[in-house]
């Protein structure tokens, strides 16, 4: 590998030499369809799985024919085939992913284990406490292997964590460990074997600390200068390779021709394999935007509602309040998907903070009825290890503002492992949002934007009952991940004919809520009733105004038709102005419609502050202060 990367011939790359003994150790002792979350220098997790060397070689230069059509650089892939789910550069989520993988296997009783790897440095991210914590609650068969090698990037163990010994930790999550010399391939073999046992036996994870070192730069162009050199003379005496081949040698198990005849053979298989063609990569930018998201199934059994013309009447609907209509949709969808499992804080018996899954618990059971430790990060990152398993997930935030605390996971894993190695996340996360409560900064964000500029998500905001439970569905049937807002204060505030039969609203498209033509509000959540309220009080105005209902990907046909017929285009949202998705919409507006419009298309957004607490400054806060005064300022341009 040194060889090829000074030849140009490999991209960036991770050294695992000195290390080799745990990947290698630990895959050979797994079956072959457990769940591997490998790191960036565990070679010998993708060797010993027995991927054909030539599409790794065709993965490090970027082809078209590696395991990420060149999306990806390094170990940052996977395959479902051989069971492993490459890293994203982020250290730490990797570990999350297999308590989800272990979930699987736990919910279908298989004896299977899942096993992530963890630097000693890694150990120090949140996500490393947040996985062990939920692996150790929920009692599942998930190995964690610390490849403990002295060194962080330059950082050395002394400056990254307090405690004597890393495997001490164990204890405080509940959880049985052991410390190995992770230089011995054997002693790595046996002790894996060993504990997969323990962990199918008993169903509960377990905690392995391999000691090691690292022989190269964390990568070649860092250097070691940084580590003492009798380090170095010290470990190289332990080599796994070197020593292991001794031992070898020792047992007459090999001798003197058969090490030269594998070390021929193995030459010969790689410089065969090397002799690949790498094909250059012609973009094709149609293909790229597809790519980023998973396909939909076809949908059958399910009813398509099109509600998106003023004055259509739903066939046997009955009125329900807009929580009613959440908590039939996502009722409905765990009778129609038994591979659907919900989780969030307190959402068991309790019934969750708004008693959306009141009574789940006595119809679906505890499983798949998910009370979940304080840990939003490992929990997102779990519902993708299901869907990697075939599992969908419902996840709820408590409140959408404590999204931030498993943003990383969002961000990062779930939308983008479709474009970068064709996995779907299977994944909605709810997301109980607004303010007009009066609960301060922190129970009231509408963070809608930050979703929206990432490509491989879906951003849904219903703002009625019938919108509420057709999109709910429609989000849980897509199988990307999709991130539903649901306005808390129109939980009890709103109601409205819904269809008490399982159907879906379509993900993408807007709806109008009156038809006009002096001009367009184009809004969505809870914009559309201040909207529709101020259209009641003025019905000398013809007013069209638009819900949006999905913030990405947004429909533009209907942007451009309210534009087209009233050239006064008002933007309303209860976000911040600044970055908001009104300044997106705006500026596709004067690129695609700028021939129809009469006047500046304006933006009637809340203050640019946090949300504050007392009801008359959040008043004052909020977009609807501003509508009246927006609306007439537009009407007069
Ligand atoms: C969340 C995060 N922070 C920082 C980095 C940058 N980074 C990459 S590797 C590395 C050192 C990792 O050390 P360790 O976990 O001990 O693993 P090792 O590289 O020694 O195998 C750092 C800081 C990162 N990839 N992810």
């Amino acid at each position: 590998m040194l060889v090829l990367l000074r030849q140009g011939r490999i991209s960036k790359w991770f050294s695992g030499i000195g290390q080799e003994a745990i990947a290698t150790g630990a895959t050979l002792a797994l079956q072959e369809d457990e769940w591997i979350m490998p790191l960036h220098r565990n070679l010998g997790v993708f060797t010993s799985r027995k991927m054909p060397l030539h599409k790794l070689f065709l993965q490090w230069q970027g082809s078209a024919d590696g395991y990420s059509s060149g999306r990806e650089r390094s170990f940052h892939f996977g395959s479902r085939q051989h069971h492993i789910c490459g890293m994203i550069s982020h250290l730490g989520p990797q570990l999350a992913l297999a308590d989800g993988t272990a979930l699987a296997s736990k919910l279908r009783q298989e004896n299977r284990v899942s096993l992530a790897f963890t630097g000693d440095g890694g150990t120090s991210e949140g996500d490393f406490h947040e996985a062990l914590n939920v692996a150790a609650v929920w009692d599942l068969p998930v190995i964690f292997i610390i490849e403990n090698n002295g060194y962080g990037l330059s950082t050395p163990v002394n400056e990254q964590y307090r405690c004597e010994n890393l495997v001490d930790k164990a204890v405080g999550y509940g959880m049985s460990s052991v410390q190995i010399d992770g230089n011995n391939v054997l002693s790595v073999y046996d002790t894996v074997k060993g504990v997969r046992d323990f962990c199918i036996q008993n169903q509960k994870p377990y905690l392995i600390e391999c000691m090691t070192f690292r022989m190269r730069g964390h990568e070649e162009a860092s250097g070691t200068k940084y580590v003492p050199k009798e380090l170095f003379e010290e470990w190289s005496a332990k080599d796994p390779v070197k020593n292991y081949e001794m031992y070898l040698l020792q047992q007459s198990v090999l001798n003197a021709d058969s090490v030269n005849h594998v070390r021929e053979e193995l030459k010969r298989y790689i410089d065969d394999e090397l002799k690949v063609d790498v094909k250059k990569i012609i973009p094709d930018t149609e293909l790229e935007l597809k790519d980023v998201y998973a396909i939909a199934d076809a949908r059958n059994r399910v009813t398509i509602v099109d509600n998106s013309s003023p004055g259509i009447t739903i066939a046997n609907s009955s009125e329900k309040r807009f929580i009613d209509a959440i908590k039939e949709g996502l009722h409905q969808s765990m009778q129609m998907h038994p591979n659907l499992i919900l989780m969030g804080q307190d959402i068991a018996e309790y019934g969750g903070a708004f008693k959306i899954t009141e009574g789940f618990v006595t119809d679906f059971g505890k499983a798949r009825v998910r009370n979940t430790p304080l840990c939003e990060s490992a929990i997102v990152g779990s519902a993708l290890g299901l869907s990697l398993e075939g599992f969908k997930a419902v996840m709820e935030m408590q409140f959408a503002d404590f999204v931030t605390v498993g943003f990383n996971q969002i961000i990062n894993n779930l939308a983008k492992i479709h474009y970068r190695w064709g996995q779907p996340a299977d994944v909605v996360i709810r997301m109980p949002a607004g303010a007009g409560v009066g609960a301060g900064p922190f129970h009231s964000q509408s963070n809608e934007a930050w979703f929206v500029h990432t490509p491989g998500l879906k951003v849904v905001y219903p703002s009625s009952p019938v919108d509420a439970k057709g999109l709910l569905i429609a989000s849980i049937n897509d199988p990307n991940p999709v991130m539903y807002f649901e306005h808390k204060a129109l939980y009890r505030s709103v109601s409205g004919p819904v269809p008490d039969e399982y159907f879906e609203i379509e993900i993408g498209k807007a709806k109008w809520i009156r038809e006009g033509e002096e001009l367009s509000i184009i809004t969505y959540g809870a914009g559309v009733h201040w909207a529709n309220d101020y259209a009641t009080k003025h019905p000398e105005l013809s007013l069209d105004i638009l819900d949006l209902r999905t913030l990405l990907p947004l429909d533009y046909v209907a942007i451009r038709k309210s534009v087209e017929k009233t050239g006064k285009i008002l933007i309303l949202h209860e976000d911040t102005l600044i970055g908001g998705i009104g300044g997106e919409i705006a500026a596709w507006i004067i690129e695609h419609c700028f021939e129809f419009l009469d006047a500046p298309i304006l933006r009637c957004a809340s203050l640019d502050t946090p949300i504050p607490f007392n009801i008359e400054l959040e008043k004052n806060f909020l977009a609807n202060a501003r509508l009246d005064e927006y609306i007439k300022k537009l009407l007069h341009y």
